[in-house]
């Protein structure tokens, strides 16, 4: 089994998730180093171009550097909550991050190799593989639009630090916005298609229902589209599940995010959602990076208690209590909720 890790949510109270925290996961594991050492490793950039191209990691010196800080997040984290349960990596809170990438445009290789004007989708592949040829390969596929993007950038550092292993050195894709299954790692192989990349990975899986179906039932004959766009959501970082408190002040520290949009508003409530009350926005902000916030809650009813909060963003999206059934269980982002417990000190 490939290593999985997600990060312990108490860790998100910086901006930036340190690197040696940032949650791990990919299907197959990293590719044996070589085949990415950077003496080896190629980037192929082929299909619908003028100019098919071979390029080094030092070739890639030759566009202009670009940098954004963004969240990246498992199309399953909170797939946990999914009631009836769902198969799949059972993430609780922490297969997010946010982090500082740094590389070129995207944009900028492509327009080197020239797209045909039938360009629609760009196929993307890293070095990683199955361990059994039955397995289908990792192969995604991203509408030309979002490649293009002056956004979207093909990072070799992480946090200011070369991209590690684990995190898809030499390469890898950041579709800032979009959810991680965008966000190809070990990227070797581009190819630009009239349609969309054919595959388990693209035409099954990381796909949700269009409309809304019951808890369990089958998508059978429902439309399915791709998992692009993330969604509003927040997390509680302090106090922590569990958290022992006298009556008195309790500061409640996170962090909110949303797809391409931006967070406005986060309220929290510490009576089950009867009211809500503003939270105050802090720290820097960046188009797809997460926000910061903290609220001063002050305890005074004796017992156990449940801290609740909830992210708004520019366009009006708000997290529901529960988020809609899916059989894949993604894009969980219900109302975060953290039990703690306030005792007399008598
Ligand atoms: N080449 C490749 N890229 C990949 C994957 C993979 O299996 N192979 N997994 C994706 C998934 S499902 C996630 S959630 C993110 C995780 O990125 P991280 O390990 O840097 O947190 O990588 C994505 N990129
Ligand atoms: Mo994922």
């Amino acid at each position: 089994r490939p290593y999985d890790a997600e990060t312990a949510v108490e860790a998100f109270d910086t901006w930036l998730t340190p690197t040696d925290r940032f949650f791990v996961r990919s299907h197959f594991g990293p590719p044996s180093a070589e085949l990415v050492y950077e003496s080896h490793w190629r980037l192929r950039i082929k299909g619908l171009v003028d100019r098919p191209l071979t390029l080094s990691l030092k070739d890639l010196g030759q566009f202009e550097e670009a940098t954004v800080t963004a969240v990246v997040q498992c199309a399953g984290n909170g797939r946990a909550f999914f009631r009836p349960r769902v198969p799949g990596v059972q993430w609780e809170r922490g297969a997010v991050g946010n982090a500082r990438w740094t590389g070129v445009r995207l944009r900028d290789v492509l327009t080197k190799a020239g797209l045909h004007a039938d360009a629609r989708h760009l196929q993307v592949q890293g070095a990683d593989r199955p361990v059994s040829p039955e397995t289908p390969q990792f192969v995604r596929s991203l509408p030309i639009e979002k490649a293009l993007h002056p956004d979207t950038i093909l990072a070799y550092r992480m946090n200011d630090e070369p991209l590690p292993l684990l995190h898809g050195a030499p390469l890898r894709l950041i579709a800032p916005g979009w959810m991680a299954d965008s966000c190809l790692k070990w990227v070797t192989d581009l190819s630009v298609q009239a349609e969309e990349a054919q595959g388990f990975y693209m035409q099954t899986a990381y796909r949700y229902p269009l409309r809304p179906i019951e808890p369990g039932a089958s998508v059978a004959g429902e439309t399915l589209r791709p998992v692009e766009e993330m969604v509003v959501k927040s997390l509680i970082a302090q106090p922590r599940r569990g958290a022992i408190f006298a009556p008195g002040p309790v500061t409640v520290r996170g962090v909110a995010w949303t797809g391409e949009g931006r967070v406005v508003a986060v309220d929290l409530s510490v009576d089950q959602g009867r009211t809500w009350e503003a939270a105050r926005l802090v720290g820097n902000t960046a188009p797809y990076a997460w926000r910061q916030w903290e609220f001063a809650w002050k305890a005074t009813r004796v017992g156990p208690q449940e801290i609740w909060s909830r992210a708004t963003d520019d366009q009006g999206r708000t997290q529901p209590m529960v988020s809609p059934w899916n059989p894949s269980g993604f894009l969980w982002n219900g109302v975060d909720r953290v039990p703690v417990e306030i005792r007399s000190a008598s």
